[in-house]
This record gives C-alpha cells, structure tokens and sequence, in this order.
C-alpha cells in the first residue's frame, strides 16, 4: 500500500528537526509540556489500541455503540460517489461501521501521522473493502495538507472520531474546525465523536486503568525521546498522573519525576525537581451545547446529534450549508 506523505512531518529529516525543536521548547518551558500527537509513534499507536479495549476506557465502545446504532442516519447525510477523509484514522474500526452502512462511497482517506501504523492497516482495510479506493496520507492535522488528487471531483465527507478533537484546545479546536472545512471544501459534511462532561470517578478511572496500559502510553513518549533524541530518560524515575480538571472541564495527563534529577536530551541537560512534572496531554470533555457552540462559531451547521443512553458521548453530523 503506497501512502502520500504530506508536510513536512511526512519526511523523515523535517520530522526529526521538528520533533527535536518541539521537545526542547516543551522541555525548557515552566511548566514543563510535550504535545500530545508525538505519542504516536508504531508503538504508541497499539498502545492506543490496547486502551480501545481496557473496561474502564467507555468511549470507543460507547461511539462504537452510537455509530453501529445510528448507522443508517449517518449513513444517509453521505452523498452517492462521496469520498470519504478520516482525521487520525487510528485502527480504522470505527470507518468500518459507515463503509458498510454506504457502500455507495467512492473513497477513503485515512490521515494520520502515525505513518507505519496507517500504512499497516489501509492495507487491511483494502484486503476487506477490494472495491474501495483506499487512499492513506500520511499528514499532521494541525496543519493544512491536501488531499490526494483521486478524489477531485467527489463529494466529501469529514470523519473524525474518537473525540481526539478533545485533545486541543478549544481555540485548536476551533482552528481545526475551519481547517476542515477548507481542506473539504464548500457542501462538505463533517461527522465529529465528542465526549462528554460525566461523573468524575468514570473519567478518573478511564485514564488510570488498573493494568497500567495508560500508564505506558504516557510513559512512551519519554522512550521516543530516547530513541529518536538521544534522551537518557530513566522511565523508573517519572510515574503516570492522570485527573480531571473540572474548572477546565479537562482531563490533564503528566509524567511526574520521582525525584530531584538532570535529565540528558540532545547533548542538552534538563533539571527535573521532585514532584516536577511534564504536561503531556489534556482531553477536553464537553456538554452538548458547547460543543454545537463551538462547531457553529466555525462555520458549520449541526445536522443531527447522537448520543448512547447515558450521553456518555456524542456523535454530531455537521454540514457547511
Ligand atoms: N480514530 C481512532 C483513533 C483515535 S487515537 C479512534 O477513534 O479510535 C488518535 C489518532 O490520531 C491516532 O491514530 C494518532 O496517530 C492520530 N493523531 C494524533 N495527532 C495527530 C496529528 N496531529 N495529525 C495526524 N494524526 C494525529
Ligand atoms: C485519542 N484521544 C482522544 C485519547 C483521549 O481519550 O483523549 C487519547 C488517550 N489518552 C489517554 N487515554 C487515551
């Protein structure tokens, strides 16, 4: 399966320069923070799978429910001959839900930066959907990137699942928003999974599973570093810190450092105090009306919104006229 790289974080030497610069900003910034898209690494992307699975982690199977529920609903805001681009496309479970609910459509475009991982499973996906076009782009979604030129002339439909628009904040996610209506252009569709505001014990112990995946998953970017960076991070020596913050409504991941140490990273030392820690992730939570608040300021129009029984997360159908 060929996969086009897009932008510059496609191509192996920018990739490591920006991950490289981004690192040591993060690093020497008070307090101390690394961007949440470089957990996803091969590693990092089954680490992900693996949570997708654990009993305390409620939004894939909740979304996964909702979509396999509503299937027929999405199903019909896509237009005949469409092509349809999914952001962070990940293990591709979800798509396969709309793919079979359309089997009208035309394309598929699984983005994501994770590029090995992408190409892994665009190629099973092509083995399930022999009459699909399966067209990965290997790609940084913050940025603008294009699409491949086989779907000019399609109709197309935005699919980003998984509430990873969670993962900015809310005025990256506003960015986001108005990023994708130009990459998809005018009449396109955009189908966004949201999670919601909820008990705090659910949200807490959905990023502290008992077995620890969420732990490695957070631990994984420090051994990136050491891999790719040169780091000499020693990973007994930072624990995993997972809260929601209900003032920012927000859950917040850190890597806490055990002790008082010095860090190597890119022949450049990094101090660490005791009890010091790097910011490595926040997953917004949102209500309903907050999230279509937030959608409409950037210019989409909400269609439909679906929930599970107990609005642990939603599904919104935007539309750009
Ligand atoms: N859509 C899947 C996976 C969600 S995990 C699901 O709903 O289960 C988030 C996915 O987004 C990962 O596959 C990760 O590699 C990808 N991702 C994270 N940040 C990204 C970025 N900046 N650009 C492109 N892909 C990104
Ligand atoms: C991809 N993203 C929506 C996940 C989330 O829930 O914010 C990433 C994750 N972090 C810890 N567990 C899962």
């Amino acid at each position: 399966m060929d996969v086009i790289v897009r932008s510059a974080l496609g191509l192996d030497r920018d990739a490591h320069e920006t991950f490289l610069a981004d690192v040591i900003a993060g690093l020497t910034d008070n307090p101390k923070r690394l961007g949440a898209k470089y957990f996803y690494d091969a590693a990092g992307s089954r680490l992900f799978e693996e949570i997708t699975r654990l009993p305390e982690y409620y939004p894939t199977r909740t979304e996964l429910g909702i979509l396999s529920e509503r299937a027929d609903e999405i199903a019909r805001l896509i237009r005949p001959g469409a092509a349809l681009v999914e952001f962070g496309s990940g293990s591709t479970a979800k798509v396969r839900v709309l793919l079979d609910a359309a089997p009208t459509l035309a394309a598929y475009v699984p983005v994501d930066i994770s590029a090995e991982f992408l190409g892994a499973e665009a190629t099973r996906l092509q083995d399930d959907y022999p009459h699909l076009k399966v067209l990965p782009v290997a790609a940084d979604f913050t940025g603008l990137f294009e699409l491949p030129p086989q779907v000019r002339g399609h109709p197309l439909v935005g699919f980003f699942p998984g509430s990873t628009i969670g993962n900015f904040e809310p005025h990256e996610a506003d960015a986001f928003l108005r990023r994708a209506a130009r990459i998809l252009g005018p009449a396109s569709r955009l189908i966004v999974g949201v999670d919601l505001v909820k008990d705090e014990q659910v949200l807490n112990a959905a990023y502290n599973d008992a077995a620890g995946v969420t732990a490695r998953f957070n631990l994984n970017v420090l051994i990136r570093i050491n891999r790719e960076l040169g780091g000499d991070f020693d990973l007994d020596a930072f624990a995993h810190r997972a809260f929601y913050n209900p003032a920012r409504s927000r859950i917040e991941m850190h890597l806490q450092s055990l002790a008082r140490q010095k860090v190597r990273v890119a022949r450049r030392t990094i101090p660490f105090r005791a009890g010091e820690t790097i910011h490595t992730e926040n997953s917004y939570k949102y209500t309903l009306a907050r999230f279509a608040s937030l959608a409409h300021g950037a210019g989409w129009i909400t269609r439909a919104v679906f929930t599970d029984p107990a609005d642990y997360f939603s599904v919104h159908a935007l539309t750009q006229g």
